[in-house]
């Protein structure tokens, strides 16, 4: 067995049975699916994924890219491109396409569950899929001849990547250096240095469309003075898509890191050997930061099912350790020396962790895909303009939970996983010190914890005036009045209205704050200091919600009679939902109260006093 323990059950069980995505399958775009193809597609998907894909997940972690600077190239264990190719011949990267570029007409949350399996067995190969969904962003910004070249992308299965970061612009990409000069002949020469870039080199595909955030000469400051170029790495002809000279784009470094060791990250130096980096303006349009954030918001939607995916296999693989390890006795017992030993998911810190592991992984699984139900609407252009516009807002606002939330309880709970196994855990032997270091990176690219928190309080709360929040607390007020569940979980209900009051409780004071702020600066900073623990706060409260709502489904299952693998199956939805709601929920009481109390102290506090 492989180390990826995939869990289709529930991502068919959020799909089909939570948020019944089937009743838009058969119909426009998605006429030629129906919910046995999208079962059928995550069926083989999952034979791949615990297998070939799973298969040099370790191999290419001992074995990392090797980086040759004579060549400026870098080259992938063989182990690896054997997975990859097992994942192009499967025609897996049709997976995000529309029907129109060849996709396989299915919704975003089938794609995304089908994400997840990829994400879950061996992350970075999805990483090196990229050609073909950034063709769709260059398809849709692109000119005539820009949109043949899309076409190209995807033909001739090109890698590709996004090219934002350098030395001193990391967060703040809008203080980027690198610049473009206009050619003659329409193109641009690009010259500067961009840093950490991943799959800015591989030998699996013939070419790379290097997707470049650089500032024309004369353009001001910030994102806005920012365009987007499309910079190949050979250069090719406009109409055949035929391989031409190398472009002035080389690879000058690879990273040597934490994790995630089989995706390479790489500096990527233009137009500073002898061979300018002729680049394209995409779309002849001077728009950079906007387009780039369309495959920004793709990549953050794919960094949160990545975590979330590590997650769940990391928990899964610290149940199966633990049903089998003994160790001591039960502790009624524990005087008795003579006590029967028995598994350590006999001790109640053990369940406790599992269970807590198991509320994460199941809930924020569900967030994820719950965020793109909103996405299949989109997709499918249901609904009026209104609808369609609230299904967008609501989608932004959901995007930085997916990422942020879900890359920062990831990495905490992982050590939860590891700490089941013991010294175990530590050890190579067993997947989950991999876990943890190639996840790590989740909570640190497309933008770090702290500017989801931002991006999530200014712009998809403040500037949006509350309307997909106020969209998404009516969702939930409306399901904790609906006293479903035949009565049962009232106390869960409960407690999960108190959790609602103190997130509204805890954005009431940040908002106050930030009205403040017009006469005292400084009060913006009181906001800065708790953006993250809103962040959070509301990730637990979705979670809280979805658990509830899955629990809701499954206890209508069980009066209905189901048996055997199902029963037990419900009876954990049950469980996890009771479990979160009075071990977590009330936490977020203390969090209210912590951010209606805050203060300054710490940004008056001298440097020299930390
Ligand atoms: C990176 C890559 O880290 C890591 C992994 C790469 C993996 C690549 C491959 C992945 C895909 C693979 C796919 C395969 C598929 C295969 C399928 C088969 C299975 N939403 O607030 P302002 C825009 S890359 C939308 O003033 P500042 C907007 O246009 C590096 N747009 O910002 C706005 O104008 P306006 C990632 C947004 O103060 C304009 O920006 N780096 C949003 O100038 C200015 O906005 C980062 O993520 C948004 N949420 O700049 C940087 N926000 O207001 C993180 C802004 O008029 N830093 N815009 O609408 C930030 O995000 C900063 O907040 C900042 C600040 C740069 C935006
Ligand atoms: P900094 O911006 O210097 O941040 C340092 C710390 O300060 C962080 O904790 C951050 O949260 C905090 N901080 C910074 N500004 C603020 C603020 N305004 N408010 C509050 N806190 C703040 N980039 C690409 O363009 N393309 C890629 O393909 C790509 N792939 C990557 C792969 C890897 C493995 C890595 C490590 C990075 C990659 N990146 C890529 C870059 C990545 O997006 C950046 O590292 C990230 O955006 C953070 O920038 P930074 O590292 O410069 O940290």
């Amino acid at each position: 067995m492989g180390h990826y323990k995939s869990n289709v059950r529930d991502l068919e069980f959020n799909l089909f049975e939570v948020f019944g995505v089937q009743e838009r399958l058969g119909k426009g775009v998605l006429a030629d699916s129906d919910e046995d193809t999208a079962r059928g597609a995550l069926a083989e998907l999952n034979k791949l994924a615990t297998g070939p894909l799973a298969d040099s997940f370790a191999d290419a972690d001992r074995n990392p890219p090797v980086y040759d600077p004579k060549t400026f190239s870098a080259t992938l264990p063989e182990s690896f491109k054997k997975s990859f190719q097992a994942l192009w011949d499967g025609e897996w990267w049709r997976l995000s396409l529309n029907n129109d570029m060849g996709g396989l007409g299915i919704p975003p949350s089938v794609q995304w569950a089908a994400a997840e399996l990829i994400l879950g067995a061996n992350p970075p190969l999805f990483m090196y899929l990229a050609g073909p969904s950034f063709a769709m962003v260059v398809d849709d910004n692109g000119t005539e001849e820009q949109k043949r070249w899309a076409r190209m992308m995807i033909d001739d299965a090109w890698g590709a990547t996004m090219v934002l970061t350098e030395p001193d612009a990391g967060s703040d990409v809008g203080a980027g250096r690198t610049k473009a000069v206009k050619q003659d002949d329409g193109s641009w020469h690009i010259d500067g240095v961009k840093r950490f870039i991943t799959s800015a080199d591989q030998d699996m595909t013939e070419n790379i469309m290097h997707l470049v955030l650089a500032r024309p000469e004369g353009h001001g400051p910030g994102t806005k003075g920012l365009s987007l170029f499309l910079v190949p790495k050979f250069l090719f002809d406009p109409k055949t898509g035929a391989k031409g000279e190398r472009n002035g784009a080389f690879v000058t470094n690879v990273e040597h890191k934490m994790g995630i060791k089989a995706s390479t990250t790489c500096e990527l130096t233009f137009g500073q050997h002898g061979v300018p980096a002729k680049g394209w303006l995409l779309g002849e349009v001077h728009n950079g930061i906007a387009q780039m954030f369309q495959v920004i918001e793709y990549a953050r939607m794919m960094v949160g099912t990545k975590a979330i995916a590590t997650l769940s296999t990391g928990y899964l693989n610290a149940l199966e350790y633990a049903k089998e390890r003994v160790q001591g006795a039960d502790l009624p017992n524990m005087l008795d020396k003579t006590a029967p030993r028995v598994t350590i998911t006999h001790h109640p810190d053990v369940r406790r962790s599992l269970m807590l592991q198991k509320a994460y992984a199941e809930g924020l699984r569900s967030v994820y895909l719950y965020t793109a139900t909103f996405q299949d609407q989109i997709w499918t252009k249901d609904g009026d303009e209104d609808a369609l516009k609230l299904a967008e807002r609501v989608n932004d606002l959901l995007l930085p939970i997916v990422k942020g939330v879900g890359s920062e309880r990831a990495t905490e709970q992982l050590v939860q996983s590891l700490q089941t196994l013991g010294g175990s855990g530590f050890l190579q032997d067993y997947p989950i010190e991999q876990y943890i270091r190639d996840a790590k990176i989740d909570s640190l690219y497309e933008g770090t914890t702290a500017i989801q928190s931002l991006d999530f309080f200014f712009r998809k709360i403040v500037r949006d005036k509350g309307q997909a929040l106020a969209f998404l607390a009516g969702e939930i007020g409306k399901f904790i009045e609906a006293e479903g569940g035949n009565g049962r979980l009232k106390n869960e209900r409960a407690l999960l209205k108190q959790a609602l009051e103190d997130v509204q409780g805890m954005l009431g004071s940040l908002i106050q704050y930030l009205t403040a702020s017009q006469e005292d600066p400084q009060s913006i900073n009181k906001v800065g200091q708790h953006s993250v623990r809103l962040l959070m706060a509301t990730g637990d409260l979705l979670v809280g919600w979805l658990l509830q709502r899955q629990a809701e489904v499954a206890i209508a299952k069980l009066d209905g009679g189901a048996a055997g693998k199902d029963k037990a199956f419900y009876e954990g939805k049950v469980a996890v939902a009771s479990f979160f709601a009075k071990n977590v929920l009330p936490e977020l009481s203390a969090g209210r109260k912590i951010v209606e109390g805050a203060d300054n102290d710490l940004m008056e506090l001298d440097e020299s006093a930390f």
